[in-house]
């Protein structure tokens, strides 16, 4: 019970809107982050039904500018985001199909995963996107998308929408035009900074995002195939991060992206970083523990990982090589000076496993 001068100053506090902070301590100053983000994985198969169906039922007039199907973590209280920062989803287009154009302040990243013919116009710059190209799209680019062939097409993307409506800092607008007037030759990016270690000499080096629009997977692929003979990281395995070839830092303000080969019989050690975290199974299957939790992946599957929660990386096929896709939140924390990382100490590094992740079995249980 309290005195009775106490409560009649708490319940004046509160009527006033004013809250002592030794009352709130632990929500204020935790002693380390509590993401509400859960570990989470969505299956391939059961996205690209949702997606195929969607291509059939929505039209894109009816579903908004994009027929884009977002993953909603289920510890964000159903607000549709993959982290605490990064919406993250699955886009369908159908043959011969435009994405009207718009533009908005959220940064968004694309990761190629089916389909021949399709494009992205991104501020007259138009792209073709084939399976395993990863294209960026900065703040306030027009953007439209279509499919040329007679193929639906079938991307991931990636957007710091959370964080940038958090921010109070969203705006978003249609353009007039459905399509923009192309005004860049295809490809042109690559053409002009496709081999990064070389740019034009007179342009004045693009600092706040990658010159280059989209990064082909042929080249990706070399690169992983390259640094496999000679180094991994005992975390990560072989792992690359997109970079901007002007600056060698992360392609845009908010967010990098990686893409990572888990070598055949390679179980990483275990590490957990400040930052949230967005996984693409472009090719075989593993798992990764994630926070205790062994989450079992194949190819097309989506899982995240949230802020300092331990995570190792297993590929237990015998000749198979697994490689991974992410976007990632980290020049976030480490421009504001808050990103740590920190690896298992205890088990030589590894997590004790608690449980397996079935989705039917989460579902159920919520
Ligand atoms: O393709 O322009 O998944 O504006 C979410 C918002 C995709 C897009 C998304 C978008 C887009
Ligand atoms: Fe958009």
């Amino acid at each position: 019970m309290l005195e009775p001068e106490f409560e009649k100053l708490y319940s004046e506090m509160e009527q006033c809107h004013v809250k002592p902070l030794w009352l709130a301590e632990r929500s204020v100053n935790p002693s380390q982050p509590q993401p509400k983000t859960v570990p989470w994985l969505w299956k391939w198969s059961q996205l690209s039904n949702f997606a195929r169906r969607a291509g059939e039922l929505v039209t894109l007039a009816r579903g908004g500018d994009r027929r884009a199907m977002g993953l909603a973590n289920p510890g964000l209280g159903g607000a549709p985001y993959a982290t605490n920062t990064l919406w993250a989803a699955v886009q369908w287009l159908n043959a011969r199909e435009v994405a009207p154009a718009h533009r908005h302040t959220a940064q968004a990243i694309r990761f190629m995963i089916d389909g021949q013919g399709a494009y992205t116009t991104v501020q007259g710059d138009k792209i073709y996107l084939e399976r395993g190209d990863f294209a960026i799209n900065p703040p306030w680019h027009w953007h439209d998308h279509g499919s040329e062939g007679d193929e639906s097409a079938v991307w991931m993307d990636a957007l710091d929408v959370p964080l940038n409506n958090y921010l109070d800092a969203p705006f978003f607008e249609h353009s007039a035009q459905d399509v923009q007037h192309v005004t860049a030759l295809i490809d042109e990016s690559v053409l002009k900074y496709g081999i990064g270690q070389l740019r034009p000499a007179w342009e004045q080096p693009a600092v706040r995002y990658s010159p280059l629009s989209v990064y082909k997977w042929q080249v990706t692929e070399r690169a992983l195939n390259n640094l496999a003979r000679v180094a991994a990281s005992p975390f990560d395995d072989v792992a690359l991060e997109y970079t901007n070839p002007h600056t060698g830092r992360p392609v845009m303000d908010t967010m990098t992206c990686w893409i990572q080969m888990i070598r055949p019989g390679v179980h990483t050690k275990a590490h957990r970083q400040v930052n949230s975290a967005v996984y693409h199974v472009v090719e075989g299957r593993g798992a990764t523990i994630i926070g205790g939790i062994r989450f079992d992946w194949e190819q097309g599957d989506i899982f995240v990982i949230p802020s300092w929660t331990y995570h190792e990386h297993l590929n237990e096929s015998k000749g198979e090589r697994a490689i991974l896709f992410s976007a990632q939140d980290t020049p976030v924390l480490v421009a504001l000076g808050k990103y740590r990382e920190e690896a298992l100490t205890t088990s030589n590094g590894f997590q004790t496993v608690k449980e397996t992740f079935d989705v039917e079995k989460a579902l159920a249980y919520g």
